[in-house]
């Protein structure tokens, strides 16, 4: 994805967050109250508490120890804080490279699922590799429908049975395809549900298992997709469901339409699971790896 697709993207966050700061630090005092204004921005764009706790914390030392020497200086050194914070952690896909990688791909209902999968068929594909689709959301006959969509737009095979059919079974049966055919990577869509949602959970579980029977060390990921717009009550609901189920990695969709887009820095915070891809839009090329450098940028508002 382009650098400024990315920037134009999370223009409603960068205006809450950089368009803010860049206002409120002009020809400021560095004291208390400089600092409150700043802790305040960045609690609004869904930082976060603990992110923004220590981000300050830290923005107020560097100042006590002359690193900071005038208030227009705490807006890019935020932003250097910001880049390191989010630098550590493994951001890039976990890929089988002996075999077929699996991608299971979890959440709650609307939350992007499906789209995201769509969007990563494309990413796959645009790489050289060949890519299957599995249509594990039996539950609703539109939901088979719109991955049947996708994947004819794509032109990727999927493997789906009739509505009503075992998600187990759809796995099972997409699992020994892709690897019959040597497929790259078979990506698993699933029915929206809520870590309190117990049988369904179980059916998660289910999924996982059958997928590691026909290919080793499979699925090689399981994401979980969360909407960006949902800001902090996101992050709840992640913590929830990784108690029930591993997550091995995040996709925060629709950072398109919020100014809660801060909120992938309290994801690192809170939940130590890496954010690996982020969606910006409903189109198939509206995807981006997560790059901690070039989304601060984005973030930022900063020119190409
Ligand atoms: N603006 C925007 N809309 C998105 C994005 N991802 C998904 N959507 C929309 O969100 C709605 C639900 O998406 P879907 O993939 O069906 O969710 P699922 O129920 O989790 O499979 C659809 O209208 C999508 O077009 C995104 O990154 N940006
Ligand atoms: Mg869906």
């Amino acid at each position: 994805m382009r650098f400024g697709r990315l920037r134009d993207s999370l223009r409603k966050t960068s205006q809450a967050l950089a368009g803010r700061l860049k206002a409120l630090v002009k020809g400021r005092r560095i004291d208390e109250s400089l600092w409150v204004d700043v802790e305040e921005v960045l609690i609004t764009s869904d930082v976060g508490v603990e992110a923004t706790d220590a981000l300050v914390d830290a923005a107020r030392t560097a100042a006590k120890h002359g690193e900071i020497l005038k208030s227009e200086d705490v807006v890019p050194w935020i932003r250097g804080r910001m880049t390191d914070r989010l630098t550590a952690g493994d951001h890039g896909l976990r890929w089988n490279e002996g075999g077929t990688t699996v991608v299971l791909v979890a959440g709650v209902n609307g939350s992007g699922k499906t789209t995201s999968i769509a969007k990563l068929t494309k990413w796959v594909t645009a790489q050289g590799r060949s890519c299957m689709v599995a249509a594990c959301d039996t539950y609703r006959a539109a939901a088979v429908a719109q991955l049947t969509i996708w994947s004819e737009r794509l032109d990727v095979p999927i493997v789906k049975q009739s509505q009503g059919a075992d998600p187990a079974a759809v796995a099972f049966d997409a699992a020994e395809s892709a690897a019959s055919r040597g497929v790259d990577v078979l990506i698993v869509d699933t029915a929206g549900r809520l870590h309190t949602q117990r049988n369904l959970m179980e059916e998660l579980g289910k999924i996982t298992r059958v997928l590691g029977k026909k290919i080793p060390g499979a699925p090689h990921e399981t994401l979980l997709v969360l909407d960006g717009t949902a800001g902090q009550n996101g992050l709840q609901q992640t913590r929830r469901f990784r108690e029930h189920a591993e997550v091995t990695g995040l996709i925060v969709s629709k950072l398109d339409g919020t100014a809660k887009g801060g909120v992938v820095l309290s994801i690192k915070d809170d939940l130590d699971v890496p954010v690996k891809f982020v969606g910006t839009g409903e189109t198939a090329d509206d995807l981006a790896p997560f790059e901690p450098a070039t989304f601060v940028a984005a973030l930022f508002g900063d020119e190409d």
